[in-house]
């Protein structure tokens, strides 16, 4: 049964419009709009959308040769009226267009359907501001090629893992009960909301391929064809997640050895069946030899051999596979200080450099670890400059407060992003994987909000529009979605929502793991604190504190060697205990608990001082919120009070067990004299 949210406007009955209110299309919904496209599906939402903005703001859709004051126009239609001129000559490419404002009709003008989409998303976004004073045509390209969600959605309920494996928000969008919901209107409602971020692509299952969710491949094709059919008119494709055993599990053979012709053969025949079904389908994700599936280390052969099979399989038709770097050994032996799992993705993945096909996207998760708060960014994206790459993130806030804690992500993603490997004006992590793609956890089930915590859909929108457009301003993006989000929102509403959020993700760092040592969460769920749960388990995430000191020493002079994975200056920067950014510095060495910081604090003293401060913050985050009773949605309000609740007891805990367990091993106190047990 799908919860009734009461008071809001909803596009599908019961569930929160996120940041589609109808009221975010008035200002485009009051024009006389000219729709001059083509026939494709994608066109047809597009002249869909107007209609209905328009039938509900009144505004109305002028036929050709009628004076519109919007006009959407695809560069190959005939008739172009004469605003249209000037915005012509400028090749916005596949998914791109061109916006301008000429003679007060404001134009967008695209190549292909999907520009046009996005365009009109573009104006809708901007409001009254699209209509004001002309401005000269604006080029509008995505800057990364494929910007895609990742489901980790099972059909069944797993025993451990539940129905969405690190969902937070409640069951699928897909699958209920072990079979697709009737009813797919929600499917097609979430290719809304991602279409106007400029998601792209979406893969609908979980990485972990269970044997129910393993014949969504063959015998159960039907149910990804109909959930692609939904996503379809919003210009995005759908991917599955397949077991690299699949030839054995599915197909009766004895062997998925990638080498095998048999095995080939099976891919290359499941695979156009695929595409019969399919035409559009994007491609397969892979995660293999990782935390127990299968993958070709079983036959001998590498993770090349491996995603070049199924490179080849998909390549006839246009297809991708996503072949996840997300590979290390979680057996190891806690006692065995020269394995680190920092450095595994690399020495798996760098020596392969030049070997995947065109077709074979290597998908490296932003820091070597496993989505922490903070991590040092994954050098394998440096590493592989004749491989595709896409950057993988985590919109699900496995290890950031699981949709209980605000924690707004735009300015982690942004710094990762930005990051350059090679030194200021050298590339950024953006440009190196423009030609792979940018792709995130999903963060959506079927809560009534979308993303359980309503603040958390502020993730989602941002994932797709620093996807879009990494160099935007993470704090103008919240800005954004709180304008579409709370169309209706005083100064109040706004400037208070943006206190809470955009400083969440800093404050969420500051009463968990220190100083980039990571970890520390409960094993198995990963809520809450647990200063040694994974100290010494198999896993292999350790911070080392002792008396004397703390974090893990990664330095090629007296560690690991991690340091050495990365291109200069950056290995330097990380190798020098002086250089070493504060942030990180417990990643990357081990350190006397008096050491000072570049901030000038010891490092024990900034444990204490950062877990007081951060759970001072998350009380003044409540504190704020209680300020929005009467301004925002009954309903809306007390969802997020609850979880606000939840969230400042879980960040006291956090502060207590951080401070106390270092005060027990050092024996520093305070220098504040604060309470620590
Ligand atoms: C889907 C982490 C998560 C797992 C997840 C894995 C992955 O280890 O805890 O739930 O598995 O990452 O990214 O494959």
């Amino acid at each position: 049964m799908q919860v009734e949210v009461p008071g809001i406007q909803a596009n599908v009955p019961g569930v929160h419009p996120a940041w589609l209110p109808p009221d975010a299309f008035r200002a485009a919904g009051t024009r006389r709009v000219l729709v001059l496209a083509d026939d494709s599906e994608v066109a047809g939402t597009v002249r869909a959308e107007v209609a209905d903005a328009c039938e509900r703001h009144g505004g109305a859709v002028v036929a050709p040769g009628a004076a519109g004051d919007l006009v959407l126009a695809l560069s190959t239609a005939g008739d172009l009226p004469p605003a249209v001129q000037a915005s012509r000559g400028q090749e916005p490419g596949p998914e791109g267009f061109v916006l301008g404002r000429r003679d007060g009709v404001t134009v967008v003008l695209a190549d292909h359907p999907a520009g046009l989409l996005y365009g009109w998303f573009e104006v809708v976004r901007r409001g009254a501001a699209a209509f004001g004073e002309d401005w000269p045509a604006e080029v509008h390209r995505p800057a990364l090629r494929r910007r895609m969600l990742d489901h980790w959605d099972n059909i069944d309920v797993h025993p451990v893992m539940g129905q969405v494996e690190r969902g937070y928000s409640g069951g699928s969008i897909f699958w209920r009960d072990g079979v697709p919901h009737e009813d797919l209107t929600r499917v097609r409602a979430y290719g809304r909301l991602l279409a106007a971020t400029g998601v792209n692509a979406v893969a609908i299952n979980n990485v972990n391929v269970h044997a129910t969710e393993a014949r969504l491949l063959t015998d159960r094709l039907a149910e990804v064809a109909a959930i692609a059919a939904e996503l379809r008119p919003y210009g995005i494709r759908v991917h599955l997640s397949v077991n690299f055993a699949s030839p054995i599990a599915l197909g009766g053979l004895d062997s998925a050895d990638p080498l095998d012709e048999g095995v080939r053969a099976w891919w290359a025949r499941t695979t156009e069946r695929v595409y019969e079904t399919i035409p559009d389908f994007g491609g397969y994700v892979v995660k293999a030899d990782s935390e127990g599936q299968p993958g070709p280390f079983a036959y001998g052969r590498s993770h090349a051999d491996g995603a070049n099979m199924l490179a080849d399989a998909l390549a006839p038709h246009g297809g991708v596979v996503h072949w996840r770097a997300f590979v290390y050994d979680h057996r190891q032996d806690w006692r065995d200080r020269s394995t680190d799992r920092a450095r595994a993705a690399h020495d798996h993945f760098a020596p392969l450099d030049g070997l995947f096909r065109d077709n074979a996207i290597l998908q490296v998760k932003y820091g070597p670890m496993d989505f922490q708060p903070r991590e040092p960014i994954s050098p394998v994206i440096a590493a592989m400059p004749a491989t595709r790459l896409a950057v993988e993130l985590q919109v699900t806030q496995e290890y950031t407060g699981q949709q209980r804690h605000v924690c707004y992500l735009g300015p982690m993603w942004s710094e990762v992003l930005g990051f350059r490997f090679w030194g200021p004006g050298e590339r950024t992590v953006a440009e190196v994987a423009a030609r792979g793609g940018l792709v995130a956890v999903s963060n959506v089930g079927d809560d009534p909000y979308w993303t359980g915590h309503p603040l958390a859909q502020a993730n989602l929108y941002a994932f797709g529009r620093l996807a879009w457009a990494p160099d935007l301003d993470p704090a103008a993006i919240l800005d954004e979605w709180i304008g579409l989000t709370f169309p209706g929102g005083d100064d109040l509403v706004r400037g208070t929502l943006h206190e809470i959020m955009d400083g969440s993700w800093a404050t969420y760092e500051r009463y968990t793991a220190p100083l980039g040592v990571g970890f520390m969460v409960r094993p198995g769920h990963h809520y809450g604190p647990d200063v040694d749960g994974y100290e010494y388990t198999p896993w292999g995430t350790y911070h080392f504190a002792d008396r004397d000191g703390v974090g893990v020493d990664r330095t090629r002079a007296t560690g690991t060697g991690y340091t050495g994975q990365y291109p200069a200056p950056w290995s330097e920067v990380y190798e020098s205990r002086s250089e070493c950014p504060d942030e990180l510095l417990l990643f990357f060495h081990h350190v006397p608990y008096q050491h000072v910081l570049q901030s000038g604090t010891t490092v024990i003293q900034h444990i204490y001082d950062t877990h007081f401060a951060g759970a001072e913050e998350a009380a003044g985050m409540r504190l704020a919120w209680e300020k929005l009773a009467g301004s925002v949605d009954p309903a809306l309000y007390a969802r997020v009070r609850e979880r606000l609740d939840e969230q400042v007891r879980c960040a006291e805990e956090w502060r207590d067990q951080v401070n106390t367990y270092f005060l027990r091993k050092s024996g520093v106190p305070d220098a504040h004299g604060r309470r620590i047990y």
